[in-house]
């Protein structure tokens, strides 16, 4: 069968067990609206560069009718007991079950990811749901005690009411719901500005949820509005009737959203790019550090925030491990991801593959040197795809201009270190903060990282890749990575407004500090 048969054949399965068709509407606002009209924008697959679908867009009009609608389902939600929206949560869950493999072909066939890696995104939406489930009987107040008598003193936490959230294309689905369930038990709607790239599988979701919602007589909670040229995004970033705006992005974009966001003294999680490094000191694993370094590095064609884009390998390695994993990148099968065998599919559009060349070109005009890699692929059959060969290069100076810079392509540059303190420093001596690891069996080196003087991220891992955590701790990162936090752990708190509430049930007035105050 050709490449492109197997294609239409994938493509023709995912959307009929979807219901997605080649013209669809990206507009829901408790209904799917229709495209008459409306600008359509084109989505097009990565893998072979063959148009999917067209997809209808909100203006401006639509976007304030779909908040007022929004609004009008937060009234009604809001008042339902937490558990019970848990209980919903838990059917959207179980649906989301019967779809795993279709979601994850179809995350496949829009963004390029393997099929296994677009069904543990799937995956990890079912994680993330089922613990919102147990979240809905966990939205625990503290009870306070009070220095005056007869009075209690406790806290509360209520939802903010309709809640934003911008995502990426690389994480299609998974980063949407751990921003969307969470927020849901508590008892907000969710209005998502999916990645133009990634609408189909927004739109898909979408779909799913909502008719769980239906079938039991709530309101609609998931809207969505898929933008045509970022004017939803602004117009998102500007509302004062979303005042919780979840964004996942660059470190570019994400600066204006914030700004934005600011402005209206609204409130902000920021999921911005990350420049993530593996320490692999002597005393590691040399297969664990390996197969980490390599997953970390080459896993969704390196296109996640939490990739390894440094490796600082201790200078006695070079002649080890290094030839090991040069020898890894060249063997690595690139190509469609529908294909048995691949393991690093295409980057999403040209343009990607443009800033792939153009960082190669400016590490190599700073002194660096490619180890393997530096080429833009043509593969037959896919003539239309985004391939290139995954890259080392060593020989670059730490802090240079562009090893500071996310390139969201497979690059890896190789930097050498003699001793901890100097691993540390060059870790740490980048903008962003997300994730970081040491591959180390020496429990000094180790706990050496986990201090204060070592990693500055707000993901360490130890004999463990950067990339691929787990959905029940909180995900984030510091410095230019923006701070936020979401998925597990007590991230639900950015989802909810605190409300300290004091009770006096005496039949006095005392006042705190001893304030005395007698007006007769
Ligand atoms: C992202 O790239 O935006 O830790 C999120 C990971 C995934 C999530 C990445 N669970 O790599």
């Amino acid at each position: 069968m050709s490449k492109s048969t197997e294609f239409q054949l994938v493509k023709g399965r995912v959307f009929a067990d979807l219901g997605l068709y080649e013209r669809v509407s990206g507009l829901y606002d408790g209904q799917w609206l229709a495209g008459e009209g409306r600008r359509r924008i084109a989505v097009h697959s990565p893998i072979n560069g063959e148009r999917l679908a067209e997809v209808a867009v909100a203006d401006e009009e639509d976007y304030s009718r779909l908040i007022e609608r929004a609004w009008m389902s937060f009234a009604e939600w809001s008042l339902v007991p937490a558990p019970k929206r848990g209980e919903v949560v838990r059917e959207i869950g179980d649906r989301l079950r019967e779809y795993v493999d279709t979601l994850g072909l179809l995350v496949s066939l829009e963004v390029g990811k393997t099929p296994v890696e677009g069904k543990g995104e799937v995956q990890e939406m079912i994680d993330i749901a089922d613990f919102a489930v147990g979240l809905s009987r966990q939205l625990y107040g503290k009870t306070i005690a009070s220095e005056r008598q007869h009075h209690r003193l406790f806290e509360q936490w209520h939802p903010h009411g309709v809640v934003g959230v911008i995502t990426a294309f690389n994480f299609p689905c998974a980063v949407w719901s751990w921003n969307a369930f969470i927020a849901a038990v508590i008892g907000n709607v969710v209005v998502w500005k999916p990645s133009p790239n990634g609408a189909l599988t927004a739109i898909a979701i979408t779909n799913i949820v909502n008719e769980v919602l239906d079938e039991q007589g709530l309101p609609a909670l998931f809207f969505v509005a898929v933008d045509g040229a970022g004017e939803i995004g602004r117009l998102m970033s500007s509302d004062r009737k979303l005042p919780l705006l979840s964004f996942t992005g660059s470190v570019r974009t994400g600066r204006e959203v914030a700004a934005r966001v600011g402005e209206r003294i609204g409130r902000s999680i920021l999921e911005l790019g990350g420049n993530n490094a593996a320490i692999v000191t002597p005393d590691a694993d040399m297969e664990i550090a390996l197969r980490g370094v390599a997953f970390g590095a080459l896993a969704t064609a390196a296109q996640r925030c939490t990739t390894t884009r440094r490796l600082i390998l201790h200078e006695s390695l070079f002649d080890s491990l290094l030839p090991r994993l040069i020898e890894a990148y060249r063997s690595v099968r690139v190509g469609s991801p529908l294909e048995p065998g691949v393991l690093v599919g295409p980057l999403i559009s040209g343009r990607a593959v443009e800033s792939y060349s153009s960082a190669i070109g400016r590490a190599e005009a700073s002194g660096g040197r490619v180890l393997v890699g530096n080429s833009v692929l043509a593969l037959p059959g896919l003539e239309g795809g985004n391939y290139v060969a995954p890259t080392l290069i060593d020989g670059l100076a730490p802090d240079s201009e562009i090893v500071c810079e996310e390139t969201f392509a497979p690059i890896l540059y190789v930097l050498s270190y003699s001793d901890l303190e100097e691993a540390f420093a060059i870790h740490n001596c980048v903008p962003q903060g997300l994730s970081s690891s040491i591959f180390s069996n020496n429990l000094r080196e180790v706990e050496a990282f986990l201090s204060v003087v070592g990693s500055d991220c707000g993901l360490a891992n130890v004999n463990a890749g950067t990339a691929g955590a787990e959905i029940g701790g909180a995900f984030g990162g510091e410095k230019d990575t923006g701070g936020g936090r979401e998925s597990g752990s007590d991230a639900w708190k950015a989802y909810a407004r605190r409300q300290t509430v004091t009770v006096n049930y005496g039949d006095e007035l005392p006042l705190a500090q001893g304030v005395t105050f007698d007006v007769n």
